[in-house]
């Protein structure tokens, strides 16, 4: 019997999946999720992070990330599972969030001890306590610094991916530099969150892979390999400190003896971890051009592989390398199910009058319409939250709840067409994708069949592949993308566009595109 295990070290847990592929048995045979503010209240975190009073610094203790670690083998190994017969393991994580290790990390790594808890081996190589992460948005400053150094924000954008963002790495990593030179110059390597749990199980400093390097401002997304001039406009002498960018799919080596004695895992192959969203690419089957996802969460994301290394126009959107070859685009809207509530508890609805309310309402809503910016937006940019509503009574709960989900899905389909201008086929997951009467609106206003992934855990899944796709791969077996994902991605609901309503959308779209923009 062949396993694959994947991780995914999230903001707020960390997922374990292991798959077996045996001819035409392909299956998930364990998953299991570690909350960490439930499984280690000594960090103080909660959901995951620690918000400083400032209202803009979030950091979380890495120590945190590899207690857990520790703690998910061992649920592994008294989970009933062979892990001397897993052959390959490799993860994704929380993107962005940076880990800063002394020069003596190197050692601490090839030296650790199966007798001692994992955490406690690491505390004396940490050159900062904490990690700033995805959510920290105190580098203001540093963007604009590095903006004008790289000559713009269209120039940074062509050559990484994505214009200064505060929670990238390079912003971040410029910050520490300078508040901390001391801390800095202790500072042999700053690894991602991803290559720095890759390095526990390695025993030794891991390399990163594109998919997660693209999120630091600092990778030639072309060349996928550091950009001397961004690397240089960020902080003294980052190249030494940072990892080498290596292929996602190389062999990184065996797992380290720490995880063998104390677990009883066998030689199985490690791979570079990935970053969550990279990841769940793979999770999602999404591995040809073409096709789009879309994940309904707190903010909601439209995604997909693209095969040449772009970005979007209007300075919003991000591409990171995908896992899977090739590259990958991703645009956040902030006012995802956060919207949707704030209108459904405005009109004391539950999620099935939410529903309802959808039915009993025509497509295109009488051309009443709103915008959906609740709270500041990412995409389009909207510095300043409120909503313009046109033709829409307030107190009219049905219109509004149309009103909310035809705004949010037109949104969703003027700033992704620089990524899919005409997708085949949809992907929708995510909390809210449950709800099928927003998927309706969501096909109708694409023109697009949606599919559903059936909901699990997309990242740590995509890991498993990824580790099984490397695995054959060092053995010399070529799979394509689309076998690996086989057997694992099936849909449990497929949704047709109504050509009546896909017709009265295409009016609409121009209507929307001149109301959301600003005057
Ligand atoms: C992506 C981003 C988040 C984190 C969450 O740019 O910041 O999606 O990856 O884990």
């Amino acid at each position: 019997m062949a396993t694959y295990l994947g991780f995914d070290s999230s903001t707020q847990s960390l997922t374990a999946t292991v798959i077996e592929i045996a001819g035409p048995i392909r299956r998930i045979v364990f998953e299991h999720v570690l909350d960490f503010d439930a499984a280690f209240p000594e960090y103080g975190t909660a959901h995951g992070v620690v918000a400083s009073g400032d209202g803009r610094t979030v950091t979380a203790p890495p120590a945190m990330w590899a207690a857990a670690l520790d703690r998910m083998a061992g649920v592994l190994a008294s989970s009933g599972l062979d892990l001397s017969a897993i052959r390959a393991i490799t993860g994704s994580a929380q993107q962005h969030g940076s880990v800063y290790l002394g020069a003596e990390s190197g050692r601490a790594l090839r030296e650790l001890d199966p007798a001692r808890p994992l955490a406690a081996q690491l505390e004396g190589s940490l050159s900062r306590p904490v990690s700033p992460v995805w959510m920290d948005c105190s580098t203001t400053a540093e963007c604009a610094g590095l903006t004008s150094a790289m000559g713009g924000e269209a120039a940074l954008a062509r050559l990484t991916g994505s214009r200064a963002y505060e929670r990238f790495t390079a912003a971040q990593i410029r910050k520490f530099a300078s508040a901390d030179p001391s801390g800095y110059a202790r500072t042999d390597r700053v690894h991602l969150v991803s290559s720095f749990m890759a390095s526990l199980l390695a025993g030794r400093h891991a390399p990163l892979e594109p998919g997660d390097a693209s999120g630091m401002n600092l990778m030639d997304l072309a060349a996928r390999r550091w950009s001397p001039n961004a690397l240089e406009a960020t902080a003294p002498d980052l190249a030494r400190r940072l990892p080498p960018i290596h292929d996602s799919w190389s062999v990184i080596g065996e797992i380290a003896p720490y995880w063998r004695r104390k677990y009883g895992f066998g030689a199985a192959l490690l791979m570079p971890w990935s970053g969550d969203n990279p990841s769940a690419l793979v999770g999602l089957g999404l591995v040809t051009p073409g096709v789009l996802g879309i994940s309904l969460g707190t903010s909601d994301t439209v995604f997909g592989p693209i095969a040449q290394p772009a970005h979007d126009p209007e300075g919003a959107g991000h591409v990171f390398g995908s896992p899977a070859g090739g590259y990958m685009a991703l645009t956040c809207f902030a006012n995802g199910s956060l919207a949707r509530e704030r209108v459904r508890d405005a009109h004391g609805l539950d999620w099935d009058g939410f529903s309802a309310a959808l039915r009993s309402t025509p497509a295109g809503n009488g051309g009443a319409m709103m915008t959906p910016w609740f709270v500041p937006e990412i995409t389009p940019l909207v510095a300043q939250a409120g909503v313009r509503r046109h033709g829409l009574d307030e107190t009219d709960g049905a219109r509004m709840v149309r009103a909310i989900v035809e705004a949010q899905a037109m949104a969703m389909r003027l700033h992704s067409r620089w990524i899919a201008p005409k997708p085949a086929a949809i992907r929708a997951t995510g909390g809210a994708a449950v709800n099928r009467e927003i998927l309706q609106v969501i096909a109708d206003v694409f023109g697009a069949e949606i599919v559903r992934a059936a909901p699990r855990n997309a990242a740590s899944l995509g890991a498993a592949l990824r580790a099984y796709h490397a695995e054959r791969r060092a053995e010399g077996e070529l799979i394509e993308w689309e076998d690996v994902v086989a057997g694992f991605t099936a849909p449990d609901l497929r949704i047709e566009p109504d050509p009546a309503a896909v017709a009265v959308y295409a009016r609409m779209l121009p209507a929307y595109q001149k109301f959301s923009s600003n005057p």
